[in-house]
């Protein structure tokens, strides 16, 4: 199967974790990867090329987005913090982003959403794409926002729109909670090859989360994407269990699906 269906494409948020991980294994899905980042990601390699930018500036991101074909779109705030950060990387700098991919005619792209847009529902319940958000602090609202503003980009101008509510994208899950939202790094590849190469995405919500048997979200209607895992948090469960304590089922972390960020903040600036 071929899995490079564009020439050139942009990788936002370039020097961050998971940008890192995509650096090399989205080579194989474009000719040019092009990646971006306020923060230094070293010199362009073979198959590379390095166009740095602030997301909250237009003019620096009209030229991280001139020329490419498609997008993934990982930059921005990754963690709840004060509002000013927020507003300007995930709110004013998603704007930003599908105003330049309309101008230079970007049909499709990947965001990075986070489960944090659906975190005040419970760990006991099974959710969809079709259940309202429920965010759990600003930064699900930023990315809530960015689902919307996707969305009528979608509508209004047909650009296509993966929204990827990453669950936990680590080398391992980190705790309890983790067992249910680890996402491991082949997978989200596997996730956004599928995004990026499905012949029909639409305007889609899919969870992004390996094939762990404890889960809290239903992918039932991302079938069309094609996305299947071939990882599972399985293989960590005993080591995990071993290595932390019994949950106490009366702590808001433990209760919603958003883990700690229920409790943070409230933050200012
Ligand atoms: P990260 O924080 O390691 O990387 C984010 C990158 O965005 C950083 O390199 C940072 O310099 C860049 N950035 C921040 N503000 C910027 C701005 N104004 N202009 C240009 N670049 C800016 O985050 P990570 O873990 O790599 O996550 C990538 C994306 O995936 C983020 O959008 C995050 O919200 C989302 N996500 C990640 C999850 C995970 O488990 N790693 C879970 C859910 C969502
Ligand atoms: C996120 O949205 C964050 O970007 C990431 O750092 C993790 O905290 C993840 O959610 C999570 O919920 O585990």
């Amino acid at each position: 199967m071929t899995i490079r269906v564009h020439e050139k494409l942009l990788l936002t948020g370039a020097a961050g974790g998971l940008g890192r991980a995509l650096r090399e294994r989205l080579k194989a899905n474009c000719k040019v990867l092009r990646l971006s980042d306020r923060a230094d990601v070293g010199a362009a390699g073979p198959g590379e090329e390095v166009v740095l930018g602030d997301l909250a500036d237009p003019v620096a991101v009209d030229a991280m987005v001139k020329g490419v074909q498609a997008i993934v779109h990982l930059g921005g705030v990754s963690v709840e913090g004060p509002f000013g950060p927020i507003l300007q990387a995930n709110i004013l700098g998603v704007y930003n982003l599908y105003e330049a991919a309309r101008k230079h005619g970007v049909k499709r792209v990947v965001f990075a959403s986070s489960n944090h847009v659906t975190g005040y529902y419970r760990q006991s319940e099974t959710i969809n794409a079709d259940a309202p958000p429920r965010p759990d602090g600003l930064y699900g609202v930023s990315k809530a926002f960015g689902e919307d503003l996707s969305r009528f980009y979608f509508d209004r101008y047909g650009i296509e729109t993966a929204c990827v509510r990453i669950g936990s994208s680590f080398p391992e899950p980190k705790d309890r909670r983790m067992l249910a939202t680890w996402l491991s790094f082949d997978d989200l590849h596997r996730l956004i090859t599928a995004c990026l190469t499905t012949p029909v995405l639409g305007h889609s919500i899919v969870f992004g989360m390996s094939d762990n048997a404890v889960t809290w979200w239903d992918n039932s209607k991302a079938r069309h994407i094609g996305y299947a895992p071939q990882d599972s948090s399985d293989i960590f469960r005993d080591a995990v269990y071993a290595r932390t304590p019994e949950p106490d089922l009366t702590d808001p972390a433990v209760q919603f699906q958003g883990g700690g960020f229920v409790k943070a903040g409230p933050f200012t600036g």
